[in-house]
């Protein structure tokens, strides 16, 4: 049977007519159950030895056209379709996203299992099905509201598997059930993310927006990704969340162990866990806790586990390294207690001198997760080379001085499958005719660095970014309300909000040019800045500067003087298909943290890879792009990590030496409470932005703002000799390999994971 006579059969099956007429909802639910179907027939993934990824988020998008690539049968549906006159794209449209993470971290584990089970690892993901996903952002008078996010209304991927373990909490057990979603590997075998629900959570407790009652645990736990934990309760909670989700893992692993005939011993041998940063760190002592309960000594459960994780930090903000009082896990987990406190007894009797900087238990009874971790885990990565430079050397450098030999870097990557030959098949097409498919599989361009001084090729390069920018601007007429010019140059800012990633400063440079448009000094071709950012409910400067953004965006594309020349777009609800459409048609990729603080980034590798030209700090992995591709090829600005680190040390930046030495500065500071912005919003919010950025500005955007104007400035200019451009956009590709997710995947399986790939 072809494609289509197997897709016309469910249609008939469930009575919704032929593929031409069928409503977008069935068409979208028949393709689902014969994709799904195929997913089936697939081989799962098996091994002496499997990883299992425990992390609290999972952003795996939409899965449709994914899987269909994935299966290898994109093509001949988008035929189908075609010739009934459908598209897959309006298809997708009714696929729910599961938005099962904040941003990088939760990405990076989706692309991870992309990978994993196209090189044939044994590998699961192991986390939470949330009820509601990350938050649903819209603007309500210029300020970002929150709405859930509810995902699982509908028919999607997800499946109950009959599996449940009971998860004990003091005067209370919870039923943990296990859900499954299916991972479908390039050409490869099929893995699974395996999600785990609360057999009581109930969605009806979901009052006005996002609020529920934090105090009912049995019936809150599974419903909301990173409840608020701006409060007391709401931080309790949060360990309850995890607590459910690694004792849920932790009992899975060994029942799978047992199941196979194992030994609990033999546990290293037979599954090796990472864990995702420290939101499931106390799998490390529930697993020890469950086998002492089948009857090991504390000391070999310790060494058991100990071999069996390891801990991948994503930040070194010191905000995010979670720290736990003592008196919560006495609440939520008081039967792990013991268990930790013998954990920091024997690792400050084991070196006293140094036992208050390296304890898990500090001396105001907070437990360091990253610690624990630390010292009982066998490896310790971060995430890019100057991120795990920065640890080793300076956050964790008494760790790194006890134990050198856990730590190594794994620079993250992505998956081309997902955002080249998904989001992006003119490109994906384009390169192919030039190098051949082989990138598919083994991640590299290389080859097109040939073509660098080839006109003809150059040329067609931008006639494919071009039509992408095009196509984003027909989706954002329809889907925003917004008309933007595809002639101008799009620059984009796409991230979690957040001080560190200084979007502010984008917000400054608009207020420049805005202020340099006003008094007639036009650019010589309009500039389009997009933006597209989620702020933390309790984040008040974070919404703040969304409020700011949304205020210029207002006044700007009001203003008949200054609109042909700059546009501001503040895309809502931005989410991985958001991602999808926006980068594909990118010239200006804003990578723009100050140095130090950003682990990685992983946007910065998908714009590369479809062919924007970074403007950046020396931050993260923008240093990798940036020795790939060679400084010529790459827009780089401010002060490098070590400046910034020592004057953090030495509380030497203050901003208002910047504000009050500056006129410059002052001017664009001063713009933000204006009166024609105060008229347009709220005097409070815009006043907190400025006076943040005045008197305080901790992530010094004051001190890189000059720089990046210049810099900016001159990228526009560069932008003009469109060949030159483009033979920068060719090498930003043909050097994007390194970024593959492939690569990264097989690194960690080098060198921690061990496991045996199967053959296909
Ligand atoms: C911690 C404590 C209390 C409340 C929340 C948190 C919390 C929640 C989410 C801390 C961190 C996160 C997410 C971090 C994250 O996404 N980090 C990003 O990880 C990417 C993948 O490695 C990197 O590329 C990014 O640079 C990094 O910011």
């Amino acid at each position: 049977m072809t494609i289509s006579e197997k897709l016309q059969a469910i249609l008939d099956e469930a009575g919704a007519g032929t593929i031409e007429q069928a409503e977008g909802r069935a068409l979208y639910e028949a393709l689902l159950r014969l994709t799904a179907g195929l997913l089936d027939g697939r081989p799962r993934l098996r091994g002496e030895k499997r990883l299992y990824y425990v992390s609290a988020e999972f952003l795996i998008g939409k899965l449709l056209s994914n899987n269909l690539i994935n299966l290898g049968i994109r093509g001949e549906v988008e035929e189908a379709l075609r010739k009934a006159g459908r598209s897959l794209a309006e298809i997708e449209e009714y696929e729910p996203e599961p938005a099962l993470g904040n941003g990088g971290l939760g990405r990076l584990a989706a692309c991870y299992l992309d990978s994993a089970a196209t090189l044939g690892l044994p590998c699961d993901g192991v986390g939470l099905c949330y009820h509601y996903g990350l938050f649903r952002q819209r603007f309500e008078e210029l300020k970002q509201r929150e709405y859930p996010d509810v995902w699982r209304d509908r028919p999607g991927w997800l499946r109950e598997t009959g599996v449940r373990f009971s998860v004990p909490f003091p005067d209370f057990s919870l039923e943990a059930v296990l859900y499954e979603l299916p991972v479908s590997g390039y050409g490869g075998g099929c893995g699974a993310l395996r999600l785990f629900d609360a057999a009581t959570a109930d969605g009806s407790i979901v009052k006005d927006g996002i609020g529920f009652d934090k105090a009912d645990i049995a019936r809150n736990i599974t419903l909301f990704l990173y409840p608020d934990d701006s409060d007391e309760a709401g931080r309790l909670l949060r360990v309850y969340q995890q607590y459910f989700m690694v004792s849920a893992a932790a009992q899975l692993i060994l029942k799978e162990l047992k199941d196979a005939g194992y030994s609990p011993e033999s546990l290293p041998a037979h599954a090796v866990i990472q864990i995702n940063d420290t939101h499931p760190s106390l799998i490390i002592p529930e697993l020890i806790r469950l086998l002492m309960t089948e009857g090991m000594e504390i000391g070999d459960a310790i060494e058991v586990v100990s071999e069996t994780c390891a801990y991948t930090n994503h930040t070194i903000l010191a905000e995010a390294l979670e720290k736990w009082p003592v008196d919560s896990l006495e609440k939520a987990v008081p039967h792990l207690m013991p268990i930790i406190r013998e954990l920091d007894a024997r690792v400050q009797a084991a070196s006293p001198e140094i036992a208050g900087k390296i304890a898990i238990i500090d001396g105001n009874d907070l437990v360091h997760m990253a610690r624990m971790d630390i010292h009982y885990g066998f490896s310790v990565n971060g995430v890019a080379a100057l991120h795990t430079r920065i640890l080793e050397e300076t956050e964790l450098a008494d760790f790194y001085a006890l134990y050198p030999e856990k730590f190594n870097n794994k620079t993250n990557g992505i998956t081309f499958r997902r955002w080249l030959m998904q989001a992006n098949p003119r490109l994906s097409d384009f390169i192919t005719g030039l190098i051949g498919d082989g990138w598919k599989r083994d991640g590299n361009f290389e080859k097109l660095a040939d073509f660098a001084e080839d006109r003809a090729v150059l040329e067609r390069l931008l006639a494919v970014k071009a039509e992408n920018k095009r196509e984003l601007a027909v989706y954002l007429a329809e889907k925003a309300g917004v008309e933007v010019s595809p002639d101008s140059i799009y620059d984009i800012q796409i991230k979690r909000m957040h001080q560190y990633k200084r979007q502010q400063m984008n917000a400054l440079w608009v207020i420049w040019k805005y202020l340099e448009i006003k008094a007639g000094r036009l650019p010589k071709r309009p500039v389009t800045v997009l933006f597209g950012a989620k702020a933390a409910p309790a984040y008040t400067l974070a919404k703040d500067t969304i409020h700011l953004i949304l205020c210029l965006q207002k006044l700007i594309n009001g203003d008949p003087d200054v609109s042909p020349w700059l546009k501001v777009v503040m895309v809502e609800n931005y989410n991985v298909t958001w991602a999808e459409k926006l980068i594909p048609a990118c010239d200006i990729s804003e990578q723009i943290s100050l140095a130090s603080k950003e682990a990685s980034g992983t946007g910065n590798m998908k714009f590369m890879l479809n062919g924007a030209v970074t403007l950046g700090t020396l931050d993260g992995a923008n240093v990798e792009i940036s020795e790939l591709v060679g400084e010529e090829n790459i827009f780089l600005f401010g002060k490098k990590s070590e400046e910034v680190i020592r004057l953090y040390a030495t509380e030497g930046y203050r901003s208002a030496d910047f504000y009050d030495g500056d006129p410059e500065i002052e001017r664009l500071v001063d713009f933000v409470i204006s009166k024609q912005l105060i008229r347009i919003g709220d005097p409070e919010n815009l006043a907190r932005v400025y006076k943040d950025l005045v008197c305080k500005d901790w992530f010094m955007t004051l001190l890189d703002l000059r720089e990046y104007i210049e810099v900016k400035e001159r990228m526009l200019d560069a932008y003009e000799d469109r060949l030159h451009w483009a033979k920068m956009a060719l090498l930003n590709i043909a050097h994007a390999g390194f970024f593959s997710s492939d690569r990264a995947v097989a690194q960690y399986n080098e060198e921690i994971w061990h496991l045996t790939p199967q053959k296909l």
